[in-house]
């Protein structure tokens, strides 16, 4: 494929500001060995840390691109305790993480909220890392498919093609969420396929071609290898592994 591998480290609710520097400059440092042409790293902060992801990656050249965990929905104004998507870009952002599971599970964000915040990143050039994945219950179900794509729909509601083509889609099913448990490479494969399937349909094949679908997880430096074989499975967005910067450049350089 044509499409370049991201491999995107979300920080979650972990690290101070000056952790945060640390490990940013740690990562840089270990990236040095890794070809970062062809496989992009990202990393994610909590908000409070991004001016010092900003200041030490534009200091030392760092190749890291990096982002948000959140977004809101609306452009400015009266929304006490909001970031907006403006701010981000202003910070030198260009990924935000959209409908993570936690934020779906522990702050009742819905497909339409979902979809707007999906919205309000393009709107200021952000590429939404728009997050999917189905429970457990679902999964014994056998309805892992029908249950991802339903909110993968609610999150490009209303987008263009070319709209769509910026989006990356990471398909995080909830059960291997910080669980240990990874999803099988086959388990992976069959929803990314199923995620750039529904894209073609609805916007085509340029567009599903363009598109960069994840896989999140319990992604690890020792799994990643054998998740990225699969044929659309396109980078992972990790979550405890990102917190050390030997394991994440690991991660990062998986194919060295
Ligand atoms: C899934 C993932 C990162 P972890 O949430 O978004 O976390 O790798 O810790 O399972």
């Amino acid at each position: 494929t044509t499409r370049t591998p991201l491999m995107a480290g979300n920080w979650k609710m972990n690290l101070d500001w000056k952790q945060g520097l640390s490990l940013v400059e740690e990562l840089g440092e270990a990236l040095r060995e890794v070809d970062t042409e062809a496989v992009e790293a990202a990393v994610l902060p909590p908000f409070v840390n991004i001016r010092t992801v900003q200041t030490a990656v534009e200091a030392s050249k760092l190749p890291i691109a990096y982002g948000a965990q959140d977004i809101s929905a609306h452009e400015s104004g009266a929304y006490t305790g909001e970031i907006s998507g403006s701010m981000l870009t202003a910070l030198g952002c260009t990924y935000v993480a959209v409908g993570h599971s936690e934020r779906r599970e522990y702050h009742g964000e819905d497909e339409q909220v979902t979809g707007a915040k999906v919205k309000a990143a393009l709107a200021v050039g952000l590429s939404p890392i728009l997050c999917v994945g189905e429970p457990l219950e679902e999964r014994k179900a056998g309805k892992q498919v029908e249950y991802t794509l339903a909110q993968l729909e609610g999150g490009i509601e209303g987008l263009s093609a070319d709209e769509v083509a910026k989006v990356v889609v990471a398909y995080e099913p909830v059960w291997a969420i910080g669980t240990g448990e990874v999803a099988t490479p086959d388990d992976a494969q069959e929803v990314c396929a199923a995620i750039r399937d529904l894209v073609r349909t609805k916007h085509g094949d340029a567009t599903a071609e363009a598109l960069r679908v994840l896989y999140g997880g319990s992604v690890k430096s020792s799994n990643v290898a054998e998740l990225m074989t699969k044929e659309d499975v396109d980078g992972a967005l990790v979550g405890g592994a990102s917190l050390k910067a030997e394991e994440f450049a690991k991660i990062v350089g998986y194919q060295g």
